[in-house]
């Protein structure tokens, strides 16, 4: 279990930590929100879920996509802007997408995936399926009313959706307690009715709390669950680089959050031939994703024009194959013989 912890919250941090070293380059055609610094929430997470259950995100996604197991090519390759991309080239950084893999969707605008999980968990319910939903969002999201309508219907319906609040203390410049009258958020998830606990950034223990969790869902019993888990943004808040310079936070504040980096803490607990083995593998997948985003082509003009006729509701043949094909890698992760049996 360790190794396989590591080898992701490994390949997570090395994944941003070249794209922060070519961003530079104009190569990534898309704005990038890194997670460096938050990794051990989605492993943790995404360590207690099954290959069938479903994750939901936000913009800072990429940790949440890798850790579910999302395909890092077609990740880079959207970055890049190219047709091999994982929305071939359109949605970028922040959409990403791999219904294969149970990654349903990001969303560059805050909390609204977090009503598309609900919807997701309704319709496992209403299907008597066994598959649970992760919702993933921001401190800053639960200040919508998306979160607070999600969470009331989730609740009333008792559906099988676990809430991943990433509290990092700040939405873009500005700090919680800037914003919050009650900056306790899992006390207020409490209010609508779920159990909800508050976490520290500890990979282990937050993957204890989440598996726990998971197997009461699993087990029948029924749910939402909450989990406020407290991390720290090393980086900007948007692009590869540091901000505090900008004065909104000092830098003494990130100190304690780097002296508990858990992809160190983790390297620490591995033998370290093996430790320098996996490193080694994830080097070369990393070195390939890259290499295959460079070589893979644009996408057509067509497609574009395509899949903006596709948003617009006036599809052509292209995009309705497009459509059929998208559907059946949602029915994939839903299988539409539960509904007989619901009915
Ligand atoms: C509905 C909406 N309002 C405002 C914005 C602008 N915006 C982009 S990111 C962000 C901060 C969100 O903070 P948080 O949810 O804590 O996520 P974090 O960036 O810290 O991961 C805001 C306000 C937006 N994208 N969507
Ligand atoms: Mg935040």
């Amino acid at each position: 279990m360790l190794e396989r912890f590591y080898r992701s919250l490994y390949r997570i941090r090395r994944v941003e930590e070249e794209i922060a070293r070519v961003y530079p380059h104009d190569k990534i055609k898309s704005p990038v929100h890194l997670s460096i610094g938050q990794e051990a929430i989605a492993v943790a997470v995404c360590e207690a879920l099954a290959a069938d259950d479903v994750v939901y995100g936000t913009y800072r996604g990429h940790a949440m996509y890798l850790a579910k197991g999302g395909d890092l090519r077609q990740m880079i390759a959207e970055l890049y802007g190219k047709a091999t991309g994982c929305t071939h080239g359109q949605g970028g950084s922040m959409h990403l997408i791999d219904p294969e893999a149970g990654v349903m969707g990001a969303s560059a605008v805050v909390g609204t995936t977090i009503a598309n999980a609900v919807g997701h968990a309704y319709a496992l319910k209403y299907r008597r399926s066994k598959a649970i939903v992760a919702s993933f969002f921001g401190d800053g999201a639960t200040e919508e009313g998306v979160f607070h309508e999600s969470l009331n219907f989730a609740a009333l319906k008792r559906l099988p959706i676990v809430f991943v609040c990433e509290n990092n203390s700040y939405a873009i410049h500005t700090h919680q307690l800037r914003r919050q009258a009650q900056a306790n958020i899992a006390e207020r998830a409490r209010a609508y009715g779920m159990p909800a606990e508050r976490l520290d950034y500890d990979v282990l223990r937050l993957h204890q709390h989440v598996q726990a969790a998971v197997e009461a869902l699993r087990a029948g019993e029924p749910g939402p669950f909450f989990f406020e888990c407290k991390t720290y943004r090393w980086k900007e808040h948007v692009g590869p680089g540091e901000d505090f310079h900008l004065g909104y936070r000092m830098p003494q504040e990130a100190e304690p959050w780097l002296a508990d980096d858990q992809v160190a803490r983790l390297a620490a607990m591995i033998d370290p031939l093996r430790r320098q083995q996996m490193e080694g593998e994830v080097e070369c997948e990393i070195e390939v994703a890259f290499a295959f985003a460079e070589l893979s082509p644009e996408p057509k003009p067509e497609a574009r024009s395509d899949d903006a006729l596709r948003r617009a509701g006036t599809a052509t043949p292209v995009s309705s194959a497009r459509m059929v094909h998208d559907r059946k890698m949602v029915d994939r992760k839903m299988p539409r013989t539960g509904l007989r049996a619901a009915a």
